[in-house]
Formats: C-alpha cells, structure tokens, sequence
C-alpha cells in the first residue's frame, strides 16, 4: 500500500471500451451537467449531441427526477428483492407496462442492459423447458448486433472486437445477416427500402437446425452501437411472422431505441410489430441511477405461474433487482416524459433534425448519411489503412469545439436529449459539418 495516495493519479481506474493509454495521455473529464450540456474540467459548456451514452433522454439533472432520488435516499436506501418488496417496485412496474400494448405486462427488473438481455435469454430458455420444450435450446443473434457484454449478449451479439478474446461463449447460437446495405441504400431518409428479404435468412437458420431446437431470435429493432442501423421496410414485420410461424420467441433489445429515441414511445410503436419479451435500460431513469428490465408478454409469464405456488417460478435475480432508488428516479423520469410530452417533441423535431443530418451528405468524407426520429449516423469514408482514425479525430475535434458525439468504427453517431432546441439542433450539426471538413 502507497503510504500516500495520490488522488489525482488516472492509474488505478481502468476505464471500460476505452484506450486508457490514450486518454491518460490527455484526459477529457466532464465535471456537470445541466439540460443539453456538460460543463468539463477546463470550464467549457459541451452540447451533448450523445444524450450521454444513448441514455439522457430527458436532458441532465432534472430537478424532479433528482428530487426523488434525494427523498428516497434520506427515507430508506435498500430493501431486498427476494421474497420482499416494496412498494415503489410494484408501481414503476405498473407504470412502464401502461405505456406497452396490451398483452405486454409483466416487468422484470436488472440493474443494466447486458444483464436485462442476459435474463431475457435465460427466460426464454426456461419458458420453452416449463412448456416442455426443453429441446428449445438455440439462440439466433445478428451480425453487427450489440446486446451489451455478458457471455449471453456477446454470444448473440455479432461485433467481432466484442467476442474474439472470450472463448467460446455460449453454444447453439447463430446469426442472422446483419441489414447494413449501403450500396442499395446510402442516403436513406428514415427507414431504407431495400433489405426485408435479409429477414427469410431466418427460414434458412430454422431449417438448418430444425425449429424444435430454436427459442429464441433476438435484434435490435434499430442498431445503435454499431453505428445507426435502421430496418429496412418489411424487415421486422417478416422476422415476426417467421417467429410466429415456429413458436420461436422473438425478443426485441429497446435498450436505445425506447423511451421516445425514434418519436414513439418505444420502437414497436414505430414499427408495429410487438415482440414476446423486449429489454430496456438506459432512458428507463434517464441514466440518473442504473436500471434495466425485461417486459414478458402475458403468455411467457403465464407459462411460469403453473406450478405450486411456493415454488419460486425463476430462479433469477440480482441483489438490486428493482433497487428503490432506481424505481424512485424510473417513476420520476416517466412522469417527466409523460408531463413534458418528450417522445411527441421528439416526433415533432424528427423532420428538421432529419434534415440538418443530411446537410452534411454533400461533404466530401461523408459516404451515407442515416436517420430516424431524433437518431442519425453519419458514415465518414476510412482513412486508408487506418480505420476508424478520422470518426475518432472528429470525436475529438467536435469536443475541443464544445460538442460530444459518439464514435464507432467510421460512422459518428447523434441522438441528442429530447428536449434538444432547433437551435441547438443547428449549433450540433454546424459544428459537425465544420469539424469533419476540417479533419482530413
Ligand atoms: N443492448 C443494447 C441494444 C445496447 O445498446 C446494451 C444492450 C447493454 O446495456 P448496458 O447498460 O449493459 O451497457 C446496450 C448498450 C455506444 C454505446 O456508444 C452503446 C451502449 C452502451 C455503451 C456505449 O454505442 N449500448
Ligand atoms: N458474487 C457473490 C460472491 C455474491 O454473493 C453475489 C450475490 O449475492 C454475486 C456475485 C452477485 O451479485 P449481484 O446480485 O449484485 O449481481
């Protein structure tokens, strides 16, 4: 042990998904944040064009969403879950399942996405095997899919740099084609045309491994992470009657696209098509304390509640399922969407915000420009032999000029708070447009 500790070392926190040499080098540090900025260690305002990491959806520090967290806090900080409650769990749950479609009403807490998608895994598998189809063992995933970092959610997943150096993973799983067809639909406004016959790629899959092996399909109805994927028309609608058709689940990864990111309240209003089990996170407490859940339809978590009633139906839980301070903040974020009617500014913003993104189609690095409601991708040509090089230039550029964007690979992804402003909407986009005309 140091007989002093250096407080302002950068050594001991290993930073995740990050180049900790890198950033060490030059560190970038955000000290508050109020509405649509962060303030950083330098005294500057930063627009956050990133809505955090996908995940402030009602603009920062909202004074009743931190109002609840500070009176649940002072009133009882933890109460365990198992074979206990209390009752803000019971409420926020009623809540999240009255804005879902009918049959959608069983709310099953995490504390993060990756564990929301790992227990949804793990639900499927048990509700096939309580219904006696316990041959029901396969998981089908999608190439470019980002379903967070646990052994389930990396096996499903289909990003490379997220599996490679883990092993095995689980077995049975298998991967849809990913959607990404730029040659056909570069420079699509909202959803592309081109692609719903990518979905019959799972007709191919069942017949490979016969249906009675499958639980599972799960796909993000968008993609965020991995670089703003939107479905083309037909393709979510085709995957569900092909589930449907096999008695394959079909779970649907809302992590970024709920809580109004595409103009709706969720992406199946978006889209119309209503999956068996969706994960959520991010938005679900506007990211002021770590939360996620799974929604079940009524028919996956009927199946559960047949056998005798002492039994525990899942064995399955975390020590801070449904914690109070995260129901506490969940209940003050709906409120806020719901009072302030965020997700309808969000449908209101999605056509000028649609057009500022594709202001910068003209400029000469920009090869497709990709959008839905208050999200867009803007995919810059790689650097040659060095991909990723300039999207992480122009992530840097556009925070040393005051705004903070998200980069993957090549593509620069914007999903702002939505309480963004049409000037602000301008300001983000200007200042873009200038930084990647400037970054070579
Ligand atoms: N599913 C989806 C669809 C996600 O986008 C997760 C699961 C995992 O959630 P947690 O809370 O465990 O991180 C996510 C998370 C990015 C970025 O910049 C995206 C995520 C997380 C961090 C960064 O694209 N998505
Ligand atoms: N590891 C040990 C030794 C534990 O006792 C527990 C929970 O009791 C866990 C891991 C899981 O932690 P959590 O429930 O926070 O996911």
């Amino acid at each position: 042990m140091d007989a002093q500790i250096n407080v302002n070392s950068l050594d001991a926190f290993w930073m995740p998904f990050t180049a900790n040499r890198q950033y060490k080098s030059a560190p970038r540090l955000l000290v508050a944040a109020k509405d649509m900025h962060y303030t950083s260690h330098d005294g500057r305002q930063v627009l956050d064009g990133a809505a955090g990491l996908w995940c402030v959806n009602a603009g920062h520090c909202r004074p009743r969403i931190v109002q609840a967290i500070q009176r649940q806090a002072a009133e009882m900080d933890f109460s365990p879950a198992f074979q206990m409650g209390h009752p803000l769990a019971f409420e926020a749950a009623a809540r999240l399942s009255a804005m879902l479609p009918e049959g959608l009403d069983h709310v099953f807490y995490t504390n993060s996405g990756s564990e929301a998608v790992d227990t949804a895994l793990k639900m499927a598998l048990a509700y096939h095997r309580v219904r006696g189809e316990g041959a029901r063992t396969r998981l089908i995933g999608r190439e470019r899919g980002y379903h967070g970092v646990g052994f389930g959610g990396i096996s499903v997943g289909g990003i490379s740099n997220n599996r490679k150096h883990f092993g095995t993973m689980l077995g049975g799983v298998d991967h849809l084609p990913h959607t990404h067809d730029p040659a056909r639909n570069a420079f699509s406004r909202g959803q592309p045309l081109h692609g719903a016959e990518l979905a019959d790629q799972l007709e191919r899959i069942v017949a490979l491994h016969d249906p009675s092996t499958i639980a599972a399909v799960i796909v993000e109805p968008l993609a965020g992470s991995t670089g703003v994927l939107v479905p083309p028309v037909g393709y979510l609608e085709r995957l569900r009657e092909i589930c449907t058709k096999y008695g394959i689940l079909l779970i649907f990864d809302e992590v970024i696209s709920g809580f109004g990111r595409l103009g709706t309240p969720f992406a199946i209003d978006k889209f119309g098509v209503v999956p068996d089990i969706m994960t959520l996170a991010k938005g679900i407490t506007n990211a002021t304390v770590p939360m996620g859940a799974v929604v079940a339809s009524n028919a996956v978590h009927d199946a559960f509640m047949n056998g005798p009633t002492g039994a525990i139906e899942f064995f399955h839980g975390y020590t801070y399922s449904s914690h109070v301070l995260a129901c506490a903040a969940s209940i003050a974020t709906l409120d806020t969407y719901r009072d302030e009617g965020l997700f309808e500014r969000a449908a209101e913003l999605s056509p000028y915000f649609e057009e500022a993104a594709h202001s910068l189609a003209g400029l000469e690095q920009v090869i497709d420009v990709r959008n839905l409601g208050l999200v867009a991708g803007i995919e810059l040509a790689p650097r040659p032999g060095a991909p990723g090089a300039r999207a992480y230039d122009v992530f840097v550029a556009c925070y040393e000029a005051g705004l903070l964007v998200r980069v993957t690979g090549d593509i620069v992804a914007i999903s702002p708070p939505l309480i963004i402003s049409r000037g602000q909407i301008d300001e983000l986009f200007g200042t873009l447009s200038e930084v990647i005309g400037q970054v070579r």
